[in-house]
């Protein structure tokens, strides 16, 4: 039976992300206020705090050492990208089991256009509960979401509710919800808009709805026309998926220059899968590999290999990977940052129709292998797979 709604829609954001994995992994921070970002003598700002530092006024972007007079008795902890970057991984993952129309936003944040999925996995609702319960479950993350009919209001709904929110707006809703809150609510309105508008007497969104279109033109341009719509609930952008990406990289800058050839060829190792991982998953297909290295004295290469085909295979990319690392030889010595990349994309879904066979730039085992992380969760099985390749 096919659902009728307009609810197709969900924004994802982790809560309070960075200070939630600190509490996570050390149940000792449970409860207490932890600031992400560094040292409080040192000059950086805060990255992230938990809602406990939060009602103390901490914020991000602040700097440390203001956040240390705010709240004395927070607990200060470095930024573990490494940590994070694994939490957001196994988060994507949990989306891409419902939809793959999925736009992300940042590293703990997500638009999902479930509009495929509803006759599956029943309504955005129920969608958004289960992926609250699976990132809780599997990656003890809590995780707030918004749905509604389109991307502003999905993400402002999930704002409304964090934390641990799992708000719905629906469209007989939209202007009512709106018509109170302050026109910085409005996406793209900054603090240069909201002068602008409060010289017009403009303060809530609802002041903004009723004001003529041609005022809001004379004094904000398009963008007057834009904000206008989105005061009336309307917000006609999609959600733009990974599929339409021209290419896709992964890059590392080491703590200290490196020249250990091993560990440059774990880094390759590690990004192929996950690129080779992101392309299957995406029903994508590259033929060109780039690899791209910084140099300590900032001097950057790109060495590229367009293939005889197209591949989604984390096996090919890694071996041409390592062909383009060897044609670099020693280069300029010692290295700040390595990334691989792959462009020239193309879906193979499409080809897929058009042919009775399966697509070919993908092995078996591979399939198995992508199985197989699907239900265990994203794994050391990667190198079994893979680690022959290095010792050629
Ligand atoms: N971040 C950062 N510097 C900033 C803002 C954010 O380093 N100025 C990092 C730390 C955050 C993460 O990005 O944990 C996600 O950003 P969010 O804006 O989603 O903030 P949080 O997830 O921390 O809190 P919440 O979403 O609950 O408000
Ligand atoms: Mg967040």
């Amino acid at each position: 039976m096919a659902i009728q709604t307009d609810l197709n829609i969900i924004h994802c954001d982790l809560d309070a992300f960075y200070a939630a994995v600190e509490q996570r992994d050390n149940p000792s921070l449970k409860g207490r206020p932890v600031i992400v970002g560094g040292r409080p003598d040192s000059r950086g700002v805060v990255a992230t705090c938990s809602y406990e530092a939060r009602v103390y006024g901490v914020k991000s972007a602040m700097p440390l050492a203001e956040a240390r007079r705010l709240c004395p008795e927070a607990v200060f902890l470095p930024v573990d990208m490494k940590r994070y970057g694994e939490a957001s991984r196994q988060v994507f993952e949990i989306f891409s089991r419902f939809t793959p129309d999925i736009e992300p936003l940042s590293i703990d944040e997500a638009f999902l256009d479930v509009t495929g999925s509803l006759s599956i996995f029943g309504s955005a609702e129920k969608i958004a509960w289960d992926i609250k319960k699976a990132v809780l479950n599997e990656a003890g993350l809590i995780i707030s979401t918004g749905i509604s009919y389109n991307k502003f209001l999905a993400k402002l709904a999930t704002d409304l509710g964090k934390p641990d929110g799992m708000k719905i707006i629906r469209r007989e809703e939209a202007t009512h919800v709106l018509s109170l809150l302050p026109v910085s609510r409005l996406w793209g309105v900054g603090t240069k808009t909201q002068q602008i508008l409060k010289r017009m007497g403009i303060e809530t969104i609802g002041d903004l709805a009723v004001t003529p279109p041609d005022i809001l033109e004379k004094h904000l341009g398009q963008a007057g026309m834009f904000f206008r719509e989105l005061a009336h609930g309307i917000d006609n952008r999609k959600v733009e998926t990974d599929r339409e990406v021209k290419s896709m990289g992964r890059e590392i800058t080491f703590d200290e220059d490196i020249d250990d050839r091993h560990q440059l060829e774990a880094c390759l190792l590690q990004f192929s899968y996950l690129l080779g991982r992101r392309l299957r998953r995406t029903k994508l297909e590259a033929r060109t590999v780039t690899i791209k290295v910084r140099y300590h004295d900032f001097k950057t290469v790109n060495r590229s290999k367009t293939l005889d085909g197209y591949t989604a295979s984390s096996t090919v990319l890694y071996e041409t990977a390592l062909f383009l690392l060897r044609k670099l030889g020693k280069g300029r010595g010692r290295i700040r940052l390595i990334g691989l990349s792959v462009s020239n994309l193309r879906s193979f879904e499409v080809l897929e129709q058009f042919s009775l066979f399966k697509n070919e730039s993908v092995s078996r085992s591979e399939e198995l292998l992508d199985q197989i992380n699907d239900r265990f969760g994203e794994n050391t099985i990667i190198t079994a797979n893979l680690l022959p390749y290095r010792e050629k």
